[in-house]
Parts: structure tokens; sequence; C-alpha cells
């Protein structure tokens, strides 16, 4: 049985998304961590700085969402891969997921660190501007290449739809300005089934 530890609005939501999409039979854990628990020692032996997400498989206990979203893709997909066989499409669904976690994410995360998430020591207010600007250039990035299509790869959703969804869900939750075009393919997306099911899973788990 597959294991998933996750925290409800936290970066754990895209594999549990992930494993929506794929209909697998999963355990949805809990880990605390506005209460400490990421620090506790069994969370630091599954994860080597106590974050989140961590999937669990056997032996195999694995962390960083891209590299469980893939693992459970390759693993597990079938034909629901939400990773194409081709090697160019998958090449460029992996340009995006690189594009996605180092360009678009960090300044949004750079924000959340120095708005709550740092111990208030560590804080740099004065940093929150230059975020924003970074947001907005990344933003721009993905602009010129967005066509405005269902899929940013190919012709069916792929985890570069579901890592951008989440991402930009992410972005509207902080307040940041998107574009009609992208906000229409958010809203499309963020419409999938599997996405609900995930949310309702992570909640369920906190009980
Ligand atoms: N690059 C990692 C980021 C993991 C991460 O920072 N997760 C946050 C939740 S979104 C976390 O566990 N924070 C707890 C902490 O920083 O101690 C991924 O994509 O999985």
């Amino acid at each position: 049985m597959l294991t998933l530890y996750t925290f409800p609005h936290s970066r754990s939501l895209r594999a549990t998304w992930m494993l929506e999409e794929l209909g697998l039979e999963y355990r949805c854990e809990h880990v605390a961590l506005d209460k400490g628990e990421g620090r506790s020692a069994a969370h630091l032996a599954r994860h080597p700085d106590g974050k989140l997400p961590v999937l669990e498989d056997g032996a195999l206990v694995l962390f960083e969402s891209v590299a469980i979203c893939r693992y459970l893709a390759e693993r597990y997909g079938g034909e629901a891969t939400l990773l194409p066989k081709d090697a160019a499409e998958r090449a460029q669904v992996d340009q995006w997921l690189s594009f996605i976690v180092t360009e678009l994410e960090q300044p949004l995360w750079n924000q959340a660190k120095h708005t709550f998430a740092l111990p208030e020591e560590r804080r740099v207010a004065a940093i929150i501007p230059t975020c924003a600007w970074e947001f907005e250039r990344a933003l721009k990035a993905l602009e010129r290449r967005y066509t405005g299509g269902e899929y940013l790869v190919g012709d069916a959703f792929s985890l570069a739809d579901l890592f951008l969804t989440h991402t930009l869900q992410w972005a509207g939750s902080m307040k940041h300005r998107l574009p009609q075009a992208l906000l229409d393919y958010r809203d499309h997306h963020g419409a999938r089934p599997a996405l609900a099911r995930a949310l309702e899973r992570e909640k369920q788990a906190v009980c």
C-alpha cells in the first residue's frame, strides 16, 4: 500500500492530486507541520529536512513533489500516465516542471517564507517587492510561450498542467495578478474531479 504524508494547502497536494488522477489506493497521513511534527524524529527519518510531501512505497521513501509525481507516473501510470510516451514531449514536460519549481514558484515561496514560514527573526520584509517583481518576470516568460491552448504539452493533461495549475492557484491565493488566459487555464484544470477528491483526502486526514 502506498502512503503519502501531507498537510492541507501545501505542495503535498500535487502528489495527492496525482494519486487521484491515477486512481490509486493509498493511505493519506497528516503531518501537523503547524505543531512542529515535521521536526519529529519519525518524520525526519522520512525526510532529511522534515518537509512534505513524502511518499512511501514499500522500502522506497521518496521526497520532492516532482520526483514523487514522476515516479507515480512511470511506475503506476498505465495508460493514464500524465507523462507522454514520446521522448520529445516528455522532455517538454520536464522542461516545464523545472521552470515551474525553479522560476515560477520560487518567488512565491520566498514571499511565503519572509511573510510567515521562516522564524520571525529570519524574515526580511524588504524582500517582498523583489519577490513580486521576480514572479512577474517568470509569469511574462510563461506568457511568451503559453499559446492559450488547453494543455501545455501535446494534446492531453500532463504533469506540466498539474504543476502549473497548482502553482497558479498558489499565486492567486497570494493575490498575484494573472492574465485572463492563464486564469481560464487554471480554473479549467482546477475543476478536475481528481483535484476535488485530493483536497478532501488531505482534509479528512487532519481528523
Ligand atoms: N521542493 C519541495 C518543497 C517542499 C516544501 O518546502 N514543503 C513545505 C510545505 S509546502 C514544507 O514541508 N515546509 C515545512 C518546513 O519548511 O519545515 C517539494 O516540491 O516537495
